[in-house]
């Protein structure tokens, strides 16, 4: 029987092969397939018989583990619906997504998220381990409905306030089931996971599809050029999957050539610099596979396993994924795999999609002779900074609450580790001259109330910000002075 949902496929796969080994930790120890199951379904139902049922909103938001990844099965498994959150946002951005999404309850792994979580009237606040009464485990757990949401993963798209992109366990499937397709992603396949699990790169792209594939992963629970190589070698990894910064960092590491011991090593999230790609290729003979994905969408583009890696591309549509370059070359895409809209906001969804029901992605594109894609631009002002988003309105709106800021704009300056670095051009008012400390002063301010990766890094004080006719920023026009 062909599955309608992940944990369903995923079920099926560890029935057919329970020997097999698909989640090792640190220190090695190995869990089989019927351990995960076992395990899984006793976590199902200690969550039911704590009142968290299929259909459920469940926040989740900790560092990568094991016990982490046991209990998402389990909920995926229940057909709760998964809320993730960055672990590096502030009680502020917390509380927005739990306002919007009102979640039942929250899987966390810090003491004081835990409480604040708690004070703020979620009604189950528990760690990854789940340490809630046992419950008895009564027959197969029922099949979840296909068209339920799996993920609400909160994004800006490509405008405006953080949005929960609604995803279906359908979508979820589709997105898994052409990605393995595409990576010819086996039970042989041993994937080094070093991404955090709450977003779609780490939680949708990998460990989705590996768990399907029937292959194994090791979980690391940070990324280290030293933890990733250590891994591959002593695990006999094929597999990793990292953000352009991960990889910069692997370029300048001497133990660059160590990549050419896996079957493939795939980039995505933000743009992969080509000196990068060109610097890996030299140094280790590892061509990196280069991929595009959305919150929205999982994965729609990849460079092929077997053929032509182009450097600077982000290659051709993965099975089952339809891509058109719009009115100014706007990326547009449709299949299973695309978002069904976001949470309670009809306006936003209508705009998302095109009259035919195409999703517009932001991404502006060009396609070469052989149907390659290369990003070229977005149609927002989102600045991407180690594949983590920042939106510079949410940004300038926070700094100008402060005093000594008259003006601000928010832009990303270019750079090869990161991406982009998150830049502040302030206009200050009179008084901040006595004020030598006015940088310090409004980091502490934005990092009082913003994930840190969001905090700008550089800062340039300014006279005026160019304006065009209209009065908005001319961001294009804004250089350190
Ligand atoms: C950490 N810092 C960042 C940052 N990550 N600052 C800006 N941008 C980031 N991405 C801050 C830390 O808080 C710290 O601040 C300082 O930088 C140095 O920390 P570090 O130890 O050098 O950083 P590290 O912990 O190694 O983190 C770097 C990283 C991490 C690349 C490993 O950013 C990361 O895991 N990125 C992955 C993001 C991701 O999963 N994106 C997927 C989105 S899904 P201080 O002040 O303490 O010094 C998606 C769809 C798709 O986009 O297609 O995939
Ligand atoms: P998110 O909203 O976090 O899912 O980020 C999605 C955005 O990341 C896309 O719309 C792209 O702008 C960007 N992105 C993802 N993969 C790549 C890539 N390989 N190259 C360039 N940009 C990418």
């Amino acid at each position: 029987m062909s599955a309608k949902s992940l944990p369903q496929a995923w079920e099926q796969v560890w029935r057919a092969a329970p020997e097999a080994v698909v989640l090792i930790d640190r220190s090695g120890q190995m869990y089989s397939a019927q351990e995960v199951l076992a395990e899984s379904s006793q976590r199902a139902a200690s969550l039911a018989a704590s009142g968290v049922r299929s259909g459920a909103r469940v926040l989740m938001s900790c560092s990568p583990s094991v016990d982490l990844i046991l209990t998402y099965i389990a909920m995926m498994r229940l057909g709760v619906t998964i809320v993730p959150a960055n672990t590096g946002y502030t009680d502020r951005e917390l509380e927005y997504i739990v306002d919007d999404a009102k979640p039942v309850a929250a899987v966390v792994d810090e003491p004081a998220k835990l409480r604040w979580l708690e004070r703020h009237g979620v009604e189950m606040v528990i760690g990854p381990a789940l340490d809630l009464p046992q419950a008895p485990v009564t027959g197969d757990l029922p099949a979840v409905d296909a068209t339920s949401a799996a993920f609400i993963a909160y994004t800006s798209g490509t405008t405006g306030a953080p949005k929960g992109a609604v995803l279906t366990h359908a979508n979820l499937l589709a997105g898994s089931q052409s990605l393995k397709q595409e990576w010819q992603w086996t039970a042989s396949d041993r994937l080094v996971m070093a991404l955090p699990l709450f977003h779609m790169h780490g939680l949708g792209i990998c460990l989705n599809t590996l768990l399907l594939a029937g292959g194994s992963s090791v979980v690391l629970e940070k990324f280290t050029v030293d933890g990733v190589f250590d891994a591959i070698a002593e695990f006999n990894a094929t597999m990793f999957s990292g953000v352009p910064t991960m990889y910069s960092r692997i370029a300048a590491s001497d133990r660059v050539t160590e990549l050419a011991s896996l079957r493939v090593a795939m980039s995505g999230s933000a743009p992969l610099p080509i000196s990068v790609w060109n610097r890996i290729a030299k140094r280790s003979g590892v061509h990196i596979l280069e991929r595009y994905g959305m919150t929205e969408t999982v994965v729609l583009t990849s460079n092929p396993v077997d053929g032509i890696r182009k450097a600077g591309t982000v290659g051709r549509p993965i099975p089952g994924v339809e891509l058109r370059l719009g009115e100014g070359d706007a990326v547009e895409v449709r299949g299973a795999n695309v978002f069904s809209g976001y949470l309670d906001r009809p306006h936003a969804t209508e705009a998302a999609f095109a009259a035919d029901g195409w999703f517009r992605t932001g991404d502006v594109g060009s396609i070469d002779e052989d149907g390659y894609l290369s990003l070229v631009g977005r149609t927002s002002e989102l600045i991407i900074t180690g594949g983590y988003n920042v939106y510079p309105r949410e940004l300038e709106d926070i700094l100008r609450e402060h005093p000594l800021v008259v003006d601000v704009a928010v832009v990303g300056t270019p750079d090869e580790e990161w991406g982009e670095i998150v830049t502040g051009y302030v206009v200050l008012d009179e008084s901040a001259s006595a004020y030598s400390s006015w940088r310090d002063t409004l980091m502490s301010h934005a990092a009082e109330r913003l994930a840190p990766y969001k905090v700008p890094r550089i800062w340039h004080r300014v006279r005026d910000l160019p304006r065009n006719a209209m009065g908005k920023v001319v961001r294009s026009e804004l250089t350190p002075p």
